[in-house]
């Protein structure tokens, strides 16, 4: 049987596996990173970082049900000194990919400085998406000028390869807007996309909101976000320079899934709620399903169908 190549180059960084864990998913602590680094994961992304550690909100801040999560957990983190310190100190047997996400400019600045300081880290997933943090003034999103002066600022000293976590958007023209603004940087990927903010799950029998923080409201994952993922990850890629990989993150838990978002341009993958609800063991599993389809479809790498998705005549 003809060898099949599921491995990813994300703008040279060369991934053995295409399925990687997303930021926030049990990324956090000594043991957990340790799982990851011993899994089949084809890289470790660690939890969003700022420079103190982080207590996070008031639990409980996170709920799965059967086709979606909702999480307030307001970026729990052992700061950026930890995470620094676990990778000198562990054997480094794959990309590790750093988050971080500080609470202004400014701290991002200091952040990513610090990273330039790291032999180990691979690359930086700048994360100007997060939803739930109550602190926060002001929220970069569609704030276009505010970007663009931001990571202008960053690759006046940044060396290290980059990539930024975007959230959903719900616009041709923000993404248009947005795609159009990296396209003037050397940003390494782009990962498509958090959680969609500001959702609320009710808990029927009690008539009440299922998490504390924030009256209930927080960031939704897992099955019922793909939609918009790809849609992000389709139109990204429509609009983006073609040496910028976007990571496909949102809604994946078959190799089907990761299937979909590769077809939508996609080059590697995150799995966020269906590695919470599963552990370690979905990358294998994943792996496995996703070269089953490839073998039935006779396709020998991802490059066969990447961003071909097809319209109807
Ligand atoms: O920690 C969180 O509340 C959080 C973050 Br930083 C993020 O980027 N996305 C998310 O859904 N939750």
């Amino acid at each position: 049987m003809k060898k099949i190549d599921i491995t990813a180059s994300i703008n040279g960084i060369k991934l053995p596996l295409c399925i990687m864990n997303a930021s926030g998913v049990l990324c956090t602590t000594d043991q957990e990173l340790s799982n990851l680094l011993n899994s089949y994961s084809g890289g470790v992304v660690t939890k969003s970082c700022t420079y103190k550690p982080r207590e996070g909100n008031i639990s409980p801040r996170y709920f799965e049900w059967n086709i979606g999560s909702i999480n307030s957990m307001g970026l729990p983190n052992l700061g950026i000194n930890f995470y620094l310190n676990f990778l000198e100190k562990n054997k480094i047997n794959k990309p590790i990919f750093l988050s971080i996400s500080g609470l202004s400019t400014e701290e991002n600045y200091l952040l990513i400085q610090k990273a330039n300081q790291s032999s180990k880290i691979t690359a930086i997933e700048l994360n100007l998406s997060c939803p739930n943090i109550i602190e926060k003034k002001e929220m970069l999103d569609c704030n276009f000028d505010g970007i663009s002066n931001f990571i202008e600022n960053i690759f006046r000293f940044n060396k290290k390869p980059l990539g930024i976590k975007l959230p959903p958007y719900f616009h041709d023209i923000h993404i248009k807007n947005m795609a159009l603004i990296l396209n003037r940087f050397p940003i390494f990927f782009v990962t498509c996309i958090n959680s969609l903010p500001n959702g609320i799950f009710i808990d029927v029998n009690k008539e009440s909101v299922v998490i504390r923080p924030k009256k209930g409201f927080g960031g939704i994952g897992g099955s019922i976000i793909k939609p918009f993922a790809l849609a992000n990850i389709h139109k990204f890629y429509t609009y983006l320079r073609k040496d910028i990989s976007i990571i496909g993150c949102g809604g994946i838990s078959s190799g089907k899934d990761i299937f979909e978002h590769i077809l939508c341009g996609a080059t590697a993958v995150q799995i966020g709620t269906q590695f919470m609800k599963e552990g370690v063991s979905v990358f294998e599993r994943l792996k496995k399903e996703l070269i089953f389809i490839l073998e039935k479809k006779n396709y020998s790498s991802l490059n066969n169908f990447k961003g071909k998705l097809k319209n109807l005549q």
